[in-house]
């Protein structure tokens, strides 16, 4: 572990410019980690951006420094930087860049998907991290950079986000006693969990009611299965990163084991599904087989077909884990 900590903080130090990335729909401890890292290597006085594909979801926007996060296929420094960080990102096509977006830089890869395809020309993978943004807490300790309270917002909500709000297996006491430097540093846990979970719009509410009617229960009621479909979307407002959070009603159900989400990416006729598990079942190796991957008990793939055809494929593969 601490020879590709070293390797990582070398190639930092190296670095002339450096843009941190993270991967398309990003979530809590994407946009966490990439926000905490930026704070921690500007205040040290490297030249850093930030740019994400798909820019930064409306309930992140409160960290510091989040509008300064370019979106889109094209990176307006490029010419500027010579190493790339992507955070919390299992594969190289998820990051949703095209080919010259890597051009005439080096790779550097900080994750802890299980799945993760070592892609990166530097990679430190810790699997068993409860968050990439765990991971930047090591390495802001290591380098012995300023842990701000800007930073560590970023890496609190990282944290917050992918125990599932300290819910999850991956919640050690480890994860607790970070946490306490994170709260001892500035961040502030009522104020961060009124943003990220306490201010959904109006939009979101009658997508959630639409989503709900979608309920199906399967496999002698260990499987529950939500869908989200374009129409929806047009009919209530709502965007896509508004789903956040919609399939853990299907995972809060009594005994439910498993829970799938299908939701339709706009004007295309391709599937995002997403699966969690509560206790035994890996959803990340099913994710896995699908094309895609992820944790242990939060994994997803895309798929494209109809939604009769995908429910089919995804349906078959599910209720083998109950055979
Ligand atoms: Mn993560």
């Amino acid at each position: 572990m601490n020879n590709d900590i070293n390797l990582v903080c070398e190639a930092i130090r190296e670095a002339r410019g450096i843009v941190l990335t993270t991967h398309t729909s990003p979530d809590g401890d994407g946009i966490g980690s990439q926000i905490a890292l930026y704070h921690a290597l500007r205040d040290a006085g490297l030249k850093v951006y930030m740019h994400n594909r798909d820019g930064v979801p409306r309930i992140y926007r409160f960290l510091e420094n989040s509008r300064e996060v370019t979106q889109g296929e094209r990176f307006p420094h490029a010419d500027e930087v010579d190493l790339i960080i992507s955070l919390d990102c299992g594969s190289k096509t998820r990051l949703g860049m095209p080919d010259s977006f890597f051009e005439g830089a080096r790779l550097l890869n900080i994750d802890h998907h299980a799945s993760n395809k070592r892609y990166g020309d530097i990679n430190m993978i810790h699997r068993e991290a409860c968050a990439t943004g765990a991971m930047i807490y090591d390495l802001i300790r290591h380098m012995d950079l300023l842990l701000s309270k800007s930073s560590a917002d970023g890496i609190y909500v990282a944290v917050l986000t992918d125990t599932g709000s300290f819910h999850h297996p991956n919640t050690t006491p480890e994860v607790h006693m970070m946490t306490a430097e994170l709260i001892r540093a500035g961040a502030a846990p009522w104020p961060i969990a009124m943003e990220v979970y306490e201010s959904g719009s109006r939009a979101r509410l009658a997508l959630l009611c639409d989503c709900l009617e979608t309920l199906e229960i399967r496999d002698g009621g260990r499987s529950a299965w939500l869908c989200v479909d374009e129409s929806m979307y047009r009919k209530t407002g709502a965007i896509e990163e508004d789903t956040e959070g919609f399939i853990d009603y299907g995972r809060g159900l009594e005994g439910v084991e498993v829970a799938v989400l299908l939701r339709q990416e706009r004007d295309t006729a391709r599937w995002k599904v997403t699966f969690r598990s509560k206790m035994q079942e890996d959803v990340g190796a099913l994710a896995g087989e699908l094309g895609g991957g992820g944790h242990r008990h939060a994994a997803g793939c895309l798929l494209s077909g109809t939604l009769d055809d995908v429910r089919d494929r995804v349906r078959r593969i599910v209720s083998e884990l109950f055979a």
